[in-house]
């Protein structure tokens, strides 16, 4: 009998080859870089695409004939297609290219002033990044709509789905959430909001700013009707990212900004839109940043994002039960599954001092309130320490943070 075909696991320490920036020391020390969360670094193929793209190809997209302008359009196209590869979308078309994912989120905000008034509601949860919360209240301002909160657990970060059935039947027009939590790393189900969201005809928004370049998404699977995501976040340049938005309601919805582009015809009194994706991206998008994000979804794609939501998912396991026993520690968001960050506060320290002793130590990690100050407040804090996880950490490093974050304790602690 043949024996089975296992896909061999990534050599993850063999990986951090692929990207230059790690081979450094900071302060006298090799560097560790835990601030994935905020930003991850580029492996070389990335970094070779956007050289290869302005060497070769730069020109602008859909205006010339010119063979640099052919080429620089169909290498913007094809990166529209594998992104609607990359998340299972119906069809390129659902692929609008944006700066990350708060142009994302505010674009479906400002389309849909339209579409709300005095009594509806915009259902969003107390776990929000702010780039999820302000264009919402921002939204409800114009509109004369209201904010309503889908409440977390505690410090163990999970949502209270209890209540969510009353809280859609609240005139609720949008809901929108993480996918993973920035500051809890808490991994919400998607699918299932998604479906009770249905069940009241609310259109969901996902933000999947944490979670694109971490999990593999189906959007097609997860029945979403929005899902935004970075660049940035997964490999990719900073100065793009994607919106999803099913077709059918992209037809429908009011461009987010005028220009160049956009356009099908233009009267000095008015005009008529572009179709869809092309009537939302007013203006020369970012192309290199297009064709670097490809190459950042084809290197993923390479290495396998289950693969990689099990990396990332077990170091920050493991990190959470080791900075347990810390003195002086109190840790957010769930004990058990996660995503690849965990949050913290020392008793005696601010997060702006650890993140400085870590820092000598050649440690890179996030202080702060990181975007989630309604968070936080209600958990009684006002900031924590962060340490995110990517493909190209490792168990070493994360035993090396534990000894550090521990001597933290005791210089801080007395
Ligand atoms: N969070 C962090 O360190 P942009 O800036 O548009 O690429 O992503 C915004 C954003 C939206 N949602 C979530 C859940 C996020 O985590 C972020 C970015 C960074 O946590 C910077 S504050």
């Amino acid at each position: 009998m043949n024996p089975p075909i296992v896909a061999s696991a990534p050599d993850w320490a063999a990986l951090r080859a692929d990207f230059p920036i790690l081979d450094q020391t900071v302060h006298g020390r090799p560097l560790v870089y835990l601030d994935n969360g905020a930003t991850t670094q580029k492996p070389r193929a990335v970094i070779e695409a956007l050289v290869r793209y302005y060497e070769r190809d730069n020109a602008n997209v859909h205006r010339g004939v010119h063979e640099l302008s052919y080429r620089a359009t169909t290498a913007y196209e094809a990166a529209r297609a594998r992104a609607a590869r990359f998340i299972h979308a119906g069809a390129p078309e659902e692929i609008i290219f944006t700066r990350g994912t708060t142009e994302g989120l505010n674009l479906i905000a400002y389309s849909f002033t339209s579409r709300l008034k005095p009594g509806d509601a915009i259902l969003v949860t107390e776990m929000e990044h702010h780039s999820n919360l302000v264009p919402w209240q921002l939204l409800a301002e114009r509109t004369g709509a209201k904010l309503l909160f889908v409440p977390i657990t505690g410090d163990d970060g999970l949502l209270d789905l209890s209540h969510l059935d009353e809280l859609l039947a609240r005139n609720v027009k949008l809901f929108a959430f993480p996918q993973i939590s920035n500051s809890l790393g808490t991994i919400n189900p998607v699918a299932e909001l998604c479906t009770r969201a249905r069940r009241h005809g609310v259109v969901t928004v996902v933000d999947a700013a944490q979670s694109a370049g971490h999990l593999p998404i189906d959007v097609t699977a997860l029945d979403c009707d929005f899902l935004a995501f970075s660049g940035h976040k997964m490999a990719g340049p900073t100065g793009i990212g994607v919106l999803y938005g099913r077709q059918a309601l992209l037809e429908t919805m009011a461009p987010f900004q005028g220009g160049g582009e956009m356009i099908a015809s233009v009267q000095f009194d008015h005009s008529t839109w572009n179709k869809v994706p092309h009537k939302f991206e007013a203006g020369t998008p970012d192309i290199a940043g297009a064709v670097g994000l490809h190459a950042a979804m084809d290197y993923l794609d390479a290495i396998g994002r289950p693969a990689i939501a099990e990396h990332d998912g077990h170091l920050a396991r493991d990190a959470y039960a080791r900075l347990a026993s810390v003195p002086g520690i109190r840790l957010f968001g769930p004990p058990g599954e996660r995503g690849g960050l965990v949050s913290f506060s020392l008793a005696g320290a601010h997060p702006h001092d650890v993140v400085t002793f870590a820092d000598q130590e050649g440690i890179a990690l996030r202080g702060g309130h990181h975007c989630t100050q309604p968070l936080w407040r209600k958990l009684g804090v006002t900031a924590t320490t962060r340490a995110s996880f990517y493909l190209y950490n490792t168990a070493a490093e994360v035993d090396f943070l534990i000894e550090v974050i521990g001597r933290a304790a005791r210089f801080f602690g007395g």
